[in-house]
């Protein structure tokens, strides 16, 4: 049994993570690594000098997603792809992403060393901007490659400074048409991506894997409020237009509308909110925010976006301010594939592994490769579930298992006959 003679080198996977979390443009314990930023192009470079090191051949396409290949028997096969990112937010943690492209280069490295050969080629995948921290919009490069976003992306994305994404592609050392990133149907015949779970539930219930079963359906809204600005003493409380008190209202009712849909799968948060001119003594004459609202079921999502919507028509009546709400992303939930979770499930049994099915309330590339490839997840357990925080933390052991399970079933995967 192949379990039994792959050998996971966890000093060196252990090791690679803190090389890599010392790319950073925080100070430790906190990562942050915006994609194209100084971190994230170092953090390419390194990867990339392991993935040669491991004996793969390596390419980036035109928006800086990475494909580090170990080639199998029969090369002209669909291959079996694996992958994360590894743009982290602002103030994170150094396992979200890092675990699933360091973990499957550590699993290709344990099945080379076990002597194992694929028939199909077994490719790791980085993917650029998972995270919507520089252009709003999460999951850029697995958009790209499964055909979710065209060429006119390039001069339509901007950042906070409004370059475009066309300037920081270049910049980055990124050239050629971005309608040359999107994948063929057949690419892959799999594709599986390790991750941390990003909630408390396998370490609540003592588990060591999650296989993953579906993956919630994310979308995201920019809503400016324009009030009245004026001054803090002179303007009188019942003459005022004040747009942070009404963004306050709509923020509530952001959260409302999430909880009166009676599911825990249903979550709403306002993560970003500027107050202009963010003066103490200035009323707020604008207020910018954007919401992330996310279910596992899209019509319910979809319904609590119709009630946010609502709210701001009636808080902008009352008060009497001007609310704009502009639909950034509203993504179909995906499906993993019956096959991979039961290559998955199979994986963690054969390496004595407890494990559930489960639902990622996160979204992570692999909902984006669902739409050109049959997709698994393997999750391990984070320590209280905490994610997205410097105190993210997953136990060495913990880490080894995934990877392990991942070996396993990138491997039964990599065996399957058929084209
Ligand atoms: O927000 C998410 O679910 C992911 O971590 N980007
Ligand atoms: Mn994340
Ligand atoms: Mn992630």
């Amino acid at each position: 049994m192949l379990s039994t003679q792959l050998h996971i080198d966890r000093d060196r996977l252990l090791a690679d993570i803190k090389t890599l979390a010392s790319f950073s443009d925080d100070t430790p314990p906190g990562i942050s690594r915006l994609v194209f930023a100084d971190a994230d192009q170092k953090s390419r470079v390194w990867l990339k000098s392991q993935c040669d090191a491991a004996g793969l051949s390596v390419r980036e396409d035109a928006v800086g997603n990475m494909f580090a290949r170990w080639m199998g028997t029969r090369p002209e096969l669909a291959a079996i792809g694996t992958g994360s990112h590894i743009d982290a937010i602002p103030h994170s943690g150094k396992f979200d992403g890092t675990v699933g492209v360091l973990g499957g280069l550590e699993a290709i490295r344990a099945l080379q060393q076990s002597g194992f050969e694929p028939q199909r080629s077994i490719e790791l995948l980085l993917f650029t901007a998972e995270e919507p921290t520089r252009f709003g919009l999460g999951c850029l490069g697995s958009r790209m490659l499964s055909g979710g976003l065209d060429s006119t992306a390039d001069a339509r994305l901007k950042d906070s400074e409004g370059t475009t994404l066309a300037q920081l592609r270049a910049a980055a050392g990124f050239s050629g048409s971005l309608d040359q990133v999107r994948l063929p149907g057949n690419y892959y015949a799999a594709f599986v991506e390790l991750h941390i779970e990003q909630g408390p539930q396998l370490e609540k219930e003592g588990l060591a894997v999650g296989v993953v079963t579906s993956i919630s359906a994310p979308a995201a809204l920019r809503i400016s409020v324009e009030g009245e600005g004026g001054h803090a003493g002179g303007v009188l409380m019942h003459d005022r237009k004040d747009a942070f008190c009404a963004a306050a209202e709509i923020v509530l009712a952001i959260e409302a509308s999430a909880l009166a849909t009676g599911s825990v799968d249903t979550c709403a948060t306002v993560g970003k909110c500027h107050v202009y001119p963010g003066a103490v003594n200035s009323i707020p004459c604008r207020v910018e925010m954007e919401a992330d609202i996310r279910d596992t079921d899209e019509q319910r999502r979809n319904q609590v976006l119709r009630k946010i919507e609502e709210a701001c028509t009636r808080v902008a009546a009352a008060r009497k301010v001007q609310v704009s709400v502009t639909l950034i992303n509203a993504d179909a939930p995906a499906t993993c594939s019956t096959r991979i979770v039961e290559a998955v499930v199979q994986a963690a049994a054969e390496n004595g592994l407890s494990y559930k099915k489960m639902v990622s309330r996160a979204y992570h590339d692999s909902l984006f490769m669902a739409r050109i490839a049959p997709v698994g997840m393997v999750f391990i357990p984070c320590r209280d579930g905490v994610s997205h925080r410097p105190d993210e933390y997953s136990a060495p052991q913990e880490i080894e298992n995934g990877v392990k399970v991942l070996a396993c079933a990138l491997a039964s995967l990599s065996q399957a006959a058929g084209d």
